[in-house]
């Protein structure tokens, strides 16, 4: 088996064994073989939160389990560090991303890998965090001169503030400048065509190819 992925093996099975020590030192060996962070965090680290998330749902682990394996992944994404922050600042010209979990909504572990994603491919990220309200999106986006507004919704119940959003964002003037991306469990290509966003992306590998495409033809 490759190095790179027995690393990727090794990076899910920390995160579903909530092994911080383990996730930080797959994260140091895959800098000392010169494996890129991206695919050790997309096919790793995150593949294995979104296993966490079904576990959880399942009944099969709990609350304490999930927070576990969110600051296991943490710790094994600020082990890249340095690395990271290089590699942001090469290729820091893509766009500026304000991205937030929707407002009424508190989950953050994927809009927080799809933040992390944009970050490392090259885009300037302002992560609002979550429960984010719609008029903050539109400041951030105003202040900041941004080029893409990022939503992440978790429940049937708020993917509905995306609309609100969209209108947001049309009434500010801002709509013709900005493109938008959903995503999130519930969301998907159906969803984002009838709101009128640009963009859906269904994990953080199909949201950063397709804005990087946007931003680079
Ligand atoms: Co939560 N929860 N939860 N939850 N939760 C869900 C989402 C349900 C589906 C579980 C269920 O009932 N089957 C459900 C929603 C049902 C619905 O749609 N109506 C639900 C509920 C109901 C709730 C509460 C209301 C429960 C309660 O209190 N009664 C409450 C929410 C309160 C609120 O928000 N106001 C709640 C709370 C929690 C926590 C705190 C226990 C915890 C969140 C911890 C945290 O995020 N910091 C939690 C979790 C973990 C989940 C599940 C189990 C996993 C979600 C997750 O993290 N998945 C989830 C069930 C499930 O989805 N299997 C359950 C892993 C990540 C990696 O996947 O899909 O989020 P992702 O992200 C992907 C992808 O979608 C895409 O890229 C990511 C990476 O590949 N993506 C984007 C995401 N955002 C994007 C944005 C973009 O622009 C582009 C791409």
């Amino acid at each position: 088996m490759s190095v790179e992925n027995e690393l990727i093996i090794r990076a899910k099975d920390s995160i579903l064994n909530y092994d911080k020590e383990e996730a930080i030192k797959v994260a140091e060996e895959a800098l000392k073989n010169k494996i890129e962070p991206s695919i050790v965090i997309e096919k790793g680290f995150s593949e294995a939160m979104t296993e966490i998330g079904n576990l959880f749902e399942l009944g099969q682990i709990f609350l304490p389990h999930v927070i576990a394996a969110s600051e296991t992944m943490s710790a094994g994404v600020e082990a890249f560090g340095n690395e990271l922050e290089k590699k942001a600042a090469q290729t820091s010209s893509l766009g500026t991303v304000v991205i937030g979990t929707i407002e009424g909504d508190i989950h953050s572990i994927g809009k927080d890998i799809v933040a992390t994603m944009l970050e490392i491919s090259g885009f300037c990220v302002i992560d609002l965090g979550r429960d984010v309200p719609v008029k903050k999106y539109i400041e951030e986006a105003k202040a900041n001169n941004a080029n893409v507004v990022a939503s992440s919704a978790l429940m049937t119940t708020t993917m509905v503030n995306q609309i609100t959003l969209e209108e947001g964002l049309k009434e500010a003037g801002l709509r013709d400048k900005i493109k938008t991306m959903v995503g999130g469990a519930p969301v998907t290509q159906t969803w984002a065509d009838q709101i009128g966003a640009d963009v859906y992306g269904e994990n953080a590998t199909d949201a950063v190819s397709k804005l990087t495409n946007l931003f680079t033809v």
